[in-house]
């Protein structure tokens, strides 16, 4: 196999370049999913794409994929991510996994290199899950494990619906979500965690993802004058929520290491500071390794519910919206992942994702494999988030010889035993 190199300055100009699109003053990115900034880096991507010669195609969930050709006529070879961000996001989640993907296929590209199999770059609709939940919904669909029309239904917190903000940005592509076959997929991110910097490695060879559980939680009680209303006969929602959240951290704590627990938004109501809050509104982010771990963590929260609110005087409701078991990903790919860390002569290991990814739903419809690179101190879904211009480069050429070890397996699958 060729060595073929990916260019590092030519990879981080894009990361530059499109963070710019959303761009906050501390440095990071706010471009939700289907808002205005989302539409204009798609219509980047799709741009450059085109310049590459690749025919690029948008599925009714809004994905994109730029396809370019291969000598077989079978599915794609197919690496990317997402493009939208937290509301507070970085420059590298998910950006990373695409940019590094237009750079592995312009470098085939450039070098006039032909592959076995069609390679394809896709970027994701709504991974992150912050203005739509659940998260990874549009390869949740893509994978089959949503419907389509209970995708498109989803509200954002101003009654919004998905399919409302595909339409408003134009990119309800005619494609039938997941009607769209691949042969492998490979995903760059950024760990988002401390251990490959921790243990000064280059790469992490991704061999699956832990599984994760969202609620939304809504406790109610009764709005009431913060003057006029003694302690005893409030019923005081936020307080309830307060005590709730100290239960949340507490269970994540009591099934640490491996268990993390997490409340992230809030609505208290009517939010006004001289009225007891009747009603709060918040979600909860339970996670484990290991989905039996995670059914107690469930368990301990509901039996919470009613022993925080029953002397206060609330009520409570509880819904689980997001319910992703524990991935492992196909070991042909990471083994792919292996021998691409091994021949750019890179430091690796195998290590399971705390955060989830398109990957781990596309798992489940194609053999995938992730490859991560290190974050300075872990940090991500922050603005400070950061990884080097080198480690990204890494990350981008063990993507391209991943994906080129794969399709040499895949050619010579097709020749059949003993001929090469
Ligand atoms: O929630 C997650 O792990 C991912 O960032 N969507
Ligand atoms: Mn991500
Ligand atoms: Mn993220």
């Amino acid at each position: 196999m060729r060595n073929l190199s990916i260019d590092p300055e030519r990879l981080w100009d894009t990361l530059m370049e499109t963070a710019a699109i959303g761009g906050t003053a501390k440095g990071g990115i706010c471009r939700l999913t289907l808002t205005e900034l989302d539409r204009q880096v798609r219509d980047w991507f799709k741009a450059r794409a085109e310049t590459l010669g690749c025919r690029v195609t948008v599925d009714d969930m809004g994905t994109m994929f730029a396809r370019r050709p291969g000598t077989a006529d079978v599915p794609p070879i197919a690496m990317g991510s997402h493009l939208d961000t937290q509301p507070t996001g970085g420059k590298f989640d998910g950006a990373l996994g695409v940019l590094a993907a237009l750079e592995a296929l312009r470098t085939l590209h450039e070098a006039g290199y032909e592959t076995y199999a069609p390679i394809e770059v896709v970027n994701f609709t709504n991974e992150e899950g912050s203005r739509f939940a659940p998260a990874m919904t549009a390869s949740g669909v893509f994978a089959g494990v949503f419907e389509r029309d209970w995708a498109h239904a989803r509200q954002d917190r101003d009654g919004v619906s998905l399919g409302a903000a595909l339409d408003a940005i134009g990119y309800r592509g005619a494609e039938r979500c997941g009607a769209h076959p691949l042969s492998a997929f490979f995903e760059l991110h950024i760990e988002q965690g401390p251990i490959l910097e921790a243990e000064s490695l280059d790469i992490g060879a991704v061999t699956g993802a832990q599984a994760m559980r969202w609620y939304e939680v809504t406790v109610t009680g009764q709005d009431a004058h913060t003057g006029a209303t003694p302690m005893h006969l409030r019923k005081n929602a936020l307080l309830g929520a307060a005590r709730l959240i100290e239960r949340v951290d507490a269970i994540g704590r009591a099934h640490a290491p491996g268990g993390v627990a997490t409340v992230g938004l809030i609505e208290n109501k009517p939010n006004s500071r001289n009225v007891v809050p009747g009603e709060v509104f918040f979600c909860v982010d339970l996670r484990h390794p290991d989905g039996h771990v995670l059914n107690s963590m469930e368990s301990d929260f509901a039996a919470a519910l009613p022993e925080v609110c029953g002397p206060l005087g609330l009520d409570h409701t509880m819904q689980k919206i997001w319910d992703q078991p524990a991935v492992h990903f196909d070991p042909e790919c990471v083994a792919s992942v292996r021998r691409a860390a091994e021949l750019s002569r890179l430091t690796a290991r195998d290590m399971v994702s705390g955060a989830g990814h398109d990957a781990c739903y596309v798992s489940r419809v194609a053999r995938t494999a992730m490859i991560f690179v290190p974050c300075r101190g872990g940090i991500s879904h922050n603005e400070a988030e950061f990884s080097s211009k080198e480690q990204c480069a890494k990350g981008a050429q063990v993507l391209l010889q991943a994906v080129l070890d794969y399709d040499r397996t895949l050619a010579e699958r097709s020749r059949g035993p003993g001929r090469s």
